[in-house]
């Protein structure tokens, strides 16, 4: 049961369900017996990031790590599955550069913010439009959207299409 590996990196705002997809897709490829590790804010901001900020160089430097990490992740043959805002395309393509060719799959989680302003499941966008917190993506900082996504995904698609969909396109590449 050998498969390829890969960096399969959501980007997408807030709340635009990336780690739902990304858990799910994990949970899949788990069934296919594919070996993957799911790195996201839950696991990587409060360890081998906690000592950075939401600033613009500070989400940089966020990316560049998970970037890093992922590589080393992938050189032991899994399928990394990330799930960052990465707000910035720049820093995206860092990682991009960072990886062996075709290795790297932007999926971008294209969710309308007034979507993601109503899920709004931990008050973030709220309190960001208060002014409570700065330097909120999409409130007061930007999103500059992937242009040529290697995957582009509805976000208020049900999750499982949204996983299938990702599925067929890993099969698709040959990496599973
Ligand atoms: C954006 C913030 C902020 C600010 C806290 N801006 O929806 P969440 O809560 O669970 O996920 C968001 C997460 C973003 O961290 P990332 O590491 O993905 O960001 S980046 O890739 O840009 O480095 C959000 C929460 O952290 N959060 N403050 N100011 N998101």
């Amino acid at each position: 049961n050998k498969h390829g590996a890969a960096v399969v990196w959501l980007t997408g705002l807030s709340g635009s369900g990336k780690s739902s997809i990304a858990g799910a897709l994990e949970q899949a490829l788990y069934h296919l017996n594919v070996h993957t590790y799911l790195l996201d804010g839950d696991n990587v901001r409060h360890g081998l990031c906690q000592d950075l900020s939401f600033s613009d160089r500070d989400r940089k430097e966020n990316i560049r790590r998970v970037g890093e990490v992922s590589g080393l992740m992938m050189d032991a043959g899994l399928v990394v599955i990330t799930a960052f805002i990465s707000p910035y395309r720049d820093d995206r393509e860092s990682v991009l550069l960072r990886l062996p060719a075709g290795h790297f799959i932007e999926v971008f989680v294209d969710t309308p913010i007034e979507v993601c302003e109503q899920r709004d499941p931990k008050g973030l966008y709220k309190k960001a439009r208060k002014g409570e917190i700065t330097q909120f993506t999409g409130v007061d900082l930007p999103y500059e959207a992937p242009l040529k996504p290697d995957v582009h995904l509805d976000g208020r698609r049900p999750v499982e299409e949204l996983v299938a969909q990702l599925i067929d396109y890993l099969k698709g590449r040959g990496i599973i």
